[in-house]
């Protein structure tokens, strides 16, 4: 390309391509400015082999593209006026998604930039369209009520609102619920999404239980439910006024949970008429014990230095734990203790890994090992393990 750059007076900072101006990047080292391949049409001063120093209406420049600056542009007006034209004003939606239309704006300046779609909820959000799309889909909508209008942008940044925004709600989803229960040590267990009778979690005694239920439609009423092996109700609580969000906390403070089975039931039902339902199974415990097969080491054989050895139980309650690692000669090669409510000593599946070094740090010999799990001088489980290389 041939390169031909143009020099210009000091006051001239713009020149126009197509009604969109650009602007010139002056470098002061010799005093040129570049601007894109094209017919200019414009008004300013060149000096040098142009016709010099009066003004021009047209010219043609050679471009040097050597202007990596973002432009700027000389444009103080608003992009043309129009509206926003879906979704229908006071809809309903059953579904999490929409088509957001609205009229062409346009820029007779600088170019219009970009649209911006605006849904105001009880979170803000904004997506970007380009200026030759007069409609996006907006996609993963939370329950709620919403305030839909559009920014039209142009290039120099000067915005023009739609005429008149769209108000919809979205009621797509029933209640969440997930239920947090604390033991008293700090540990928390987490369920989102219920478990089977067979799969029931271990709790101890004295647990805090926290359901939590949210809903962008508002939370019309909720309430938790225990109950014991035989089916009676031993805990009822409700709410049943409208709000974002609630939160429903049983601790001992009037029922304590005898050991035993339980079940607990959270139900909600939200402004637009969904419910959910969450079940969740678990055993309460007198104190410490390993639940199911006891303790399990996986792999098994297996190879120090390549594998890492992790060893599975089940805690009924949080504990002090000490695993320690024996060689066939009786000797320690290996032993940590856990502190709830670390890895290894909290409740439920608990699962401390073994690199097969032995105190100094060294991979122990092929050969048979005995491991120990150890709480409160009550060996808990122990079995053997093989390591080969
Ligand atoms: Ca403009
Ligand atoms: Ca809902």
């Amino acid at each position: 390309m041939n390169i031909e750059p143009i020099e210009i007076l000091p006051h001239v900072n713009y020149i126009y391509l197509d009604g969109t101006p650009y602007e010139l990047i002056k470098n002061n080292m010799c005093g040129y400015a570049y601007a894109p391949i094209g017919v200019y049409s414009a008004d300013f001063e060149v000096i040098g082999d142009w016709t010099t120093p009066a003004p021009v209406s047209e010219i043609f420049v050679v471009m040097a593209d050597l202007c990596e600056l973002p432009a700027r542009y000389d444009d103080n007006h608003d992009p043309d006026p129009f509206d926003i034209l879906s979704p229908p004003d006071g809809s309903t939606l059953t579904v999490n998604y929409t088509t957001v239309s609205w009229e062409a704006s346009g820029d007779q300046e600088s170019g219009l930039g970009t649209y911006e779609v605006h849904l105001i909820s009880h979170y803000d959000r904004v997506e970007n369209a380009e200026p030759s799309e007069t409609s996006i889909v907006v996609n993963d909508l939370m329950d709620g009520d919403y305030v839909c209008y559009i920014d039209a942008a142009d290039r120099a940044g000067n915005i023009t609102r739609s005429i008149s925004s769209k108000t919809f709600t979205v009621a797509a989803s029933p209640p969440e619920i997930t239920v947090d229960i604390k033991d008293p040590s700090g540990h928390v267990l987490t369920v989102d999404d219920g478990n089977s009778e067979e799969d029931r979690k271990a709790v101890a005694k004295n647990p805090i239980i926290e359901a939590k239920v949210s809903d962008g439609n508002g939370v019309g009423s909720a309430q938790l439910t225990i109950l014991d092996s035989g089916g009676n109700e031993i805990v009822n609580m409700n709410v049943n006024e409208s709000q974002l969000n609630h939160t429903l906390s049983y601790d001992d403070n009037t029922t304590v949970l005898t050991p035993g089975e339980y079940s607990i039931i959270v139900n909600a039902h939200d402004e637009s008429g969904a419910s959910n339902t969450l079940t969740i199974y678990v055993e309460v415990f007198e104190s410490l014990k390993l639940k199911g097969e006891g303790t399990y080491p996986y792999p098994n054989p297996f190879r120090p230095g390549s594998d890492e050895l992790t060893l599975y139980y089940d805690l009924t309650e949080p504990s002090v734990v000490t695993v320690f690692i024996y060689d066939v000669n009786g000797k320690l090669r290996w032993k940590r203790t856990y502190i709830p409510p670390d890895e290894g000593a909290h409740s439920n599946i608990n699962k401390p890994k073994w690199d097969g070094r032995d105190m100094f740090g060294k991979y122990v010999a092929n050969g048979p090992y005995y491991y120990f799990v150890v709480s409160n001088g009550k060996v808990l489980g122990k079995g053997e393990i093989a390591a080969y290389r």
